[in-house]
């Protein structure tokens, strides 16, 4: 029998312990398949960070370095300068991971155009710890540490990160996808395609941002995080390219 859906080689057998409806579960399959389809299994880095995806080592098949709080970016730049130049190196992270202690270490490898690709997972919220509010807590939207909902005069504004990134010299390629639904599950494997296939041709950092759902911390069904996903996070945080050198090139 031909077989016409296969579970990615890149990922092990260890069943995902992610919430049912979780993102995550979606996005490691897509950076799994991708890697499957360029060949590029073997000899593949990635690093983790702290928070949900933390076991990621547990569910890719390649080498997988376990960064402490926000330094993926930094631990990937130090792998990408000792390693094989032809070994795709990626990071992993969540947006409190990313956005709130680690802004230091994306800014500054975004700054340096590492050749690297850095994986973002925007559910607004601190899922690992319990639902605190993190940088990307939309206002109004509510989280442990903010009940009533965020009010930027008292809790600061959030970050949009592919905006405030597009604005350096550094990165090749920025885009903000989502997963709500199945045409833009297969537009994020695209991008996250685009962004490994522009690592192996040297052009340096990409950067792509899923607006994600944390259907646990927002005490929804996996279907209504996902609507929120659509209507309220896709509003905020508004799909698209914000840099592509490919582009400025021609
Ligand atoms: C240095 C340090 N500070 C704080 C923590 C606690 N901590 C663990 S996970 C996490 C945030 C996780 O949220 P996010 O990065 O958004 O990922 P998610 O769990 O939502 O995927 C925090 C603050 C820690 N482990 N180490
Ligand atoms: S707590 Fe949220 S982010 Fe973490 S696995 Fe569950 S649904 Fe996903």
């Amino acid at each position: 029998m031909k077989i016409v859906a296969d579970k990615p080689r890149m990922l092990t057998d260890t069943p995902l312990h992610y919430c049912p409806g979780c993102a995550h579960g979606i996005v490691h399959k897509l950076v799994a398949e991708v890697l499957d389809e360029l060949g590029k299994v073997d000899g593949a880095i990635g690093v983790v960070p702290v928070g949900c995806s933390v076991f990621g080592y547990k569910y890719f098949k390649c080498d997988v370095l376990e960064a402490a709080h926000g330094r993926a970016p930094a631990v990937a730049s130090a792998i990408r300068r000792v390693v094989n130049p032809d070994n795709m190196i990626f990071t992993y992270q969540g947006d409190g991971d990313l956005a709130s202690i680690g802004m230091a270490e994306t800014v500054h490898a975004c700054m340096r155009g590492e050749n690297i690709t850095i994986i973002f997972i925007n559910n607004g919220i601190y899922g690992m710890t319990g639902g605190q509010m993190a940088p990307t807590t939309m206002p109004g939207e509510k989280a442990t540490t903010c009940v009533y909902g965020r009010d930027p005069k008292v809790n600061g504004n959030p970050v949009r990160m592919c905006e405030m990134l597009a604005t350096l010299t550094g990165p090749a390629y920025i885009e903000r996808v989502s997963v709500y639904d199945v045409p833009h599950v297969n537009k994020t494997k695209a991008a996250i395609k685009k962004a490994f296939q522009m690592q192996m041709e040297k052009k340096g950092l990409s950067f792509i941002e899923v607006v994600a759902n944390c259907p646990t911390n927002y005490h929804m069904t996996a279907l209504e995080s996902m609507q929120f996903v659509k209507e309220k996070g896709c509003e905020f945080y508004p799909l698209g390219v914000y840099k592509d050198i490919t582009k400025e090139e021609k």
